[in-house]
């Protein structure tokens, strides 16, 4: 699908009698943007045609049973209508539309002018690089686990057990919100202090990506707040609060550190092959539009898996040449030391690897975990194969033994 100025260009895949096909595709390209017009002086109708949507192809892809065929159909929708706002361009190209029986839309492409009103990353690849000290191989990212219920001192000790591993970042998990407890505020400040003695003796900062939890209208406070107490990233769970957010958060100068999209509720609206909104759309184009300087998904190799087409196509918008910054993309769930190749294989070296599970669960504990993990992206980044790295990593062969390692 090619760009066409000054309009998005939204292809759907949805099932219809053939001979309607036509007068859908017309209803959709009229009724979500000026209406109907049919009756309107000649006059007026010139003077809405600007706005209004047009019908730039109908294929039927596929004969059903009951006399329906699945096709595709792709309608242009003036981006003069809706501005650099992404809860107005998904209202308008699929707001009440996705309620409209089995339709999915599967692609989006929008025009460079229209791309380049949006903020963007801040940071993208190459800053959160800089900000890491990480160069020539992917970055480790540890999870916290087992957080909620545990105060300020407990969570301290899992700090200090992740980042001896030599880890790059450490994120909280998604569903850490543990505010009366130990809030984010004093988490950061102790998890700095700690950081700074640990980057004294090892010379590499280690980041701490926070949970931005709280009512949405404080976010920013906080995320502000967060930044200058010394995050190394915040961590948002952007469907659940909304595309929006993240653009406001993003695009606020006093919010100075990269900000970690997490994919939580996604699968709810990506999940379907005939409903919903394909995953590279949710957590590629629009995360990256939105100024999301990491995105979490799903590999397509571990525990919540995503095709490996539609990783790919993921990956794909989080990159490709488009005005804006491109996103680190943190391939996850069940990810283990063994899986370092076949990501960097599929996904190329400017990846972060997310991992919970195998660092914790490694038979060394976190900081065993941590090692074992950076022996395989320092072999990656040298070219060398896991086996060999093993032969030097107690941790690396620990990990290896326990969960295997796929050829990559
Ligand atoms: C796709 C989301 C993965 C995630 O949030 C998470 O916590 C993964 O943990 P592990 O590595 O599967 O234990």
């Amino acid at each position: 699908m090619n760009e066409k100025p000054g309009y998005a260009l939204a292809r759907y895949l949805l099932v219809d009698k053939p001979d309607q096909l036509e007068r859908r595709a017309e209803g959709m390209a009229v009724g979500l943007t000026v209406g109907s017009w049919t009756d309107l002086p000649a006059t007026r109708q010139a003077s809405m045609q600007p706005y209004c949507g047009t019908v730039e192809g109908v294929e039927i892809q596929e004969e059903l049973e009951n006399g329906r065929v699945r096709a595709e159909v792709t309608i242009g929708y003036p981006t003069r209508n809706f501005g650099p706002s992404i809860p107005a361009l998904l209202t308008t190209v699929f707001g009440k539309l996705s309620m409209d029986g089995q339709i999915r839309l599967v692609d989006l492409r929008l025009p460079k002018s229209f791309i380049a009103e949006f903020p963007g990353p801040k940071f993208g690849v190459d800053g959160v690089r800089e900000r890491a000290r990480v160069h020539g191989r992917p970055l480790v990212m540890s999870i916290f686990k087992s957080c909620i219920g545990q105060d300020l001192d407990e969570l301290a000790v899992h700090f200090r057990e992740q980042a001896a591993g030599g880890v790059d970042l450490i994120k909280d998990d998604e569903i850490f919100f543990s505010e009366q407890l130990a809030a984010p505020e004093t988490r950061v400040q102790r998890f700095r202090q700690l950081a700074d003695d640990i980057a004294s003796t090892t010379g590499k900062p280690v980041l701490y990506a926070v949970n931005l939890t709280g009512p949405t209208f404080g976010l920013l406070e906080r995320a502000k707040r967060l930044s200058d107490l010394g995050a190394g990233a915040l961590l948002l769970n952007v469907v659940a609060y909304g595309y929006d957010v993240l653009q406001a958060l993003a695009s606020n100068p006093d919010v100075h550190v990269p900000i970690l999209a997490h994919p939580a509720v996604a699968g709810a609206m990506y999940g379907s092959a005939t409903h919903g909104i394909s995953s590279h759309i949710l957590l590629g184009q629009l995360l990256r539009l939105a100024g999301a300087d990491i995105a979490i998904y799903p590999s397509p190799y571990g525990s919540v898996t995503l095709a490996a087409k539609e990783g790919a196509a993921l990956v794909e918008s989080l990159r490709e040449p488009n005005g804006l910054k491109p996103v680190l993309p943190a391939p996850s769930a069940g990810i283990h030391p063994g899986l370092v190749p076949t990501l960097v294989r599929d996904f190329g070296m400017d990846i972060i690897v997310n991992a919970g599970g195998a660092i914790h669960g490694h038979p060394l504990g976190a900081t065993g975990g941590g090692q074992a993990f950076m022996a395989a992206v320092a072999a990656v980044g040298a070219g060398q194969s896991l086996k060999q790295a093993a032969e030097h990593s107690e941790p690396l062969r620990l990990a290896l033994d326990k969960w295997g390692y796929p050829s990559a």
